[in-house]
């Protein structure tokens, strides 16, 4: 992690820390922009001397003093002081949707609330009441948040668990002796959510892969060490800010540790990658062939021996490779993302799901001209690097003001600057002027028919008025996907995973009517989104529905959550013939410009 981003991380923090001890809102401010800066800034802060520091625009003589406290002694004491000021446990009720600091302030300094236990409590005892401006509704709001909050608290969101599970597999293969090293589990199936990460390794050094794994610095506990298992809990980053939506810097998770024969590597992935319904159906189907399956292998069956057949020294029919073992079972390959037990035994072929490597281009974008970080020119270079043939800039429209929407002015501006930005790169990429327009709590688009009828692409999305009743936000989104100007409703029901449930929509209608106009459904590919969610997509694909993959990226490294859309994609059964961005550049610019 860069300087500055660290740096980001703890004025967040700060400011975040500030506003519940109850600070001067302009300080609070001034962290907040200075953090911002931060992020922004190419030019690494430690670099730069106190009047470099406060000549950028957000800095003052104050942080100045902070990024040289944190460059050189690692630590920032005011940080430190406000930690121990705030109770641990608060910040995690500040996470609660729809509680803002001056509440928590309140719960914390009048009711003694430190965590969500104690939150709890006050609301079953009623004694919330007491507060000024409590009334029996917000209650039922908080109440609500909490439970979902603390039921999804347990499981890790995807994008978390791969910064965990990579970090291991590239550990360990780095061992001496290891020949592989395969994260499995639900991770592999690409759930949205990890309850923990499993590593199989085959080794030939065994003890050497034990100490690698349970004597790391980033091994918070030891559950089990044994032989060929180990569990234990790691910290999820080792330095990330506690901050929007991210790992809270102390967050931890179990992984597990399966050193297994490379005879049987096959059979052992299969196994502990899952899930254990696909497992079931799997035995099932073996014993009907006088098989038996296990993390060993699969085996003659023969009821009348005990113990298990590789004690009895069975030869198995297979184990080696996971392909030989779905063979001998008379299945076609079974991709590890469908193993859900979904019908996937009752395929003759191994279906072609989408990949990585089929997405071609990025249909929701955002620069600096609203809330993204960067400029239009870094968005175009960054499409380049992945080898997309376009990119749409797709900034917010101007309800929302937060992050920045572009007025109608503004927004024709920067279809000139489009123009020009289109002019130096020259052939290699299309740079799509286009918007992701507000889809309004009516169902209505925050610019006008004329204002979008100029645009490229239309990626309409829901920001607001996300805990709208169903039947409302089915009205909403129809209204928006019969919209002859929309091409894409990006992140349809607006959750966010563990932190908002978001909108529920009778999606087969949506999915109807997607068909019926022709427009296509976003999976929104940030690990905190998910959007299409993976059975919405099955449903999606089921009913011929196109499909649009995007990052929203906001900053370069966004591009890198494409991954988790394409798993998503792939457990919902995605084939890239659905999906607009692995279109060909003709196939896709005719699509768009037919709604034109
Ligand atoms: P998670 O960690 O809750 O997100 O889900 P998984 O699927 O990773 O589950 P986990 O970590 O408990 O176990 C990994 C795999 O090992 C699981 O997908 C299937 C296999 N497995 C574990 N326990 C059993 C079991 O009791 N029976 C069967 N058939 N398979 C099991
Ligand atoms: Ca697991
Ligand atoms: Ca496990
Ligand atoms: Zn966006």
């Amino acid at each position: 992690m860069s300087f500055n981003a660290r740096l980001a991380d703890r004025l967040h923090e700060m400011a975040a820390l500030l506003e519940l001890t109850g600070a001067n809102r302009f300080r609070i401010a001034a962290f907040s922009k200075a953090a911002r800066a931060a992020e922004n800034h190419t030019q690494d802060f430690s670099s730069l001397d106190d009047k470099e520091l406060i000549a950028i625009d957000g800095i003052g003589k104050g942080v100045a003093a902070i990024v040289r406290e944190l460059s050189e002694m690692d630590e920032i004491e005011e940080l430190n002081a406000l930690r121990e000021e705030v109770p641990d446990g608060l910040i995690d009720v500040l996470d609660i949707q729809g509680l803002g600091p001056k509440t928590v302030r309140q719960l914390w300094n009048d009711l003694g609330v430190t965590d969500r236990a104690s939150l709890k409590k006050v609301i079953d005892d009623g004694s919330i009441l007491d507060l000024p401006r409590m009334g029996q509704k917000t209650v039922d709001n908080i109440k609500t948040a909490l439970t979902f909050a603390s039921k999804s608290s347990e499981r890790l969101p995807l994008g978390l668990a791969a910064i965990v599970a990579d970090r291991l597999v590239e550990r360990l293969r780095a061992v001496k002796g290891v020949k592989q090293c395969e994260a499995a589990g639900s991770f592999r199936r690409g759930r949205d959510t990890i309850g923990d990460v499993d590593i199989l390794v085959v080794a030939s050094d065994p003890e050497s892969v034990r100490e690698a794994f349970c004597e790391a610095d980033d091994v918070e506990q030891v559950v089990a060490r044994g032989e060929t298992k180990c569990s234990v809990r790691v910290k999820i980053a080792t330095d990330t800010g506690r901050w929007k939506g991210q790992a809270k810097a102390n967050a931890t998770v179990g992984a597990d540790l399966r050193i297994v024969p490379a005879e049987s590597f096959g059979a052992a992935l299969m196994y502990f990658t899952g899930s254990k319904e696909h497992n079931v159906r799997l035995r099932e189907k073996a014993l009907k062939q006088k098989l038996t399956l296990n993390e060993y292998g699969l085996f003659p069956h023969d009821k009348n021996a005990e113990g298990s057949p590789q004690s009895r020294g069975v030869k198995p029919v297979a184990s080696k490779t996971e392909k030989q073992v779905y063979t001998k079972l008379g299945l076609p390959y079974i991709p590890p993302e469908i193993r859900e037990d979904i019908g996937e035994l009752d395929l003759d072929e191994s279906p072609k799901l989408i990949g990585l490597d089929d997405i071609k281009s990025e249909l929701h974008a955002h620069t600096t001209a609203s809330d993204g970080k960067m400029s239009l020119e870094e968005l175009v270079q960054n499409s380049l690097d992945r080898g997309f043939h376009t990119i749409a800039v797709t900034d917010h429209s101007r309800s929302s003001v937060q992050a920045g929407g572009l007025s109608v002015e503004r927004l024709r501006e920067q279809r000139g600057a489009i123009d020009q930005a289109q002019a130096e790169f020259g052939k290699d990429i299309k740079i799509l002027a286009g918007s992701e327009v507000d889809i309004l709590s009516d169902g209505t688009l925050d610019y006008d028919d004329d204002v979008l009828g100029e645009l490229d692409i239309v990626v309409a999305s829901p920001h607001a008025a996300l805990t709208q009743d169903p039947k409302t936000a089915t009205k909403r989104l129809l209204k928006a996907i019969e919209h002859p100007m929309v091409h894409i409703i990006g992140h349809p029901t607006g959750r966010l995973i563990n932190r908002r449930p978001g909108l529920s929509p009778a999606m087969d209608e949506l999915i109807a009517a997607a068909v019926e106009h022709d427009v296509a459904l976003e999976i929104n590919a940030h690990w905190m989104r998910l959007d299409l969610r993976d059975s919405h997509v099955r449903a999606a694909v089921e009913a011929g529905c196109k499909i649009a993959i995007d990052c929203d990226d906001h900053a370069p490294e966004d591009f890198d959550n494409l991954r988790f859309g394409v798993a998503t994609a792939r457990r919902g059964g995605l084939t890239p013939e659905l999906c607009i961005n692995s279109w060909s550049k003709t196939k896709l610019h005719k699509w768009l410009s037919s709604k034109r």
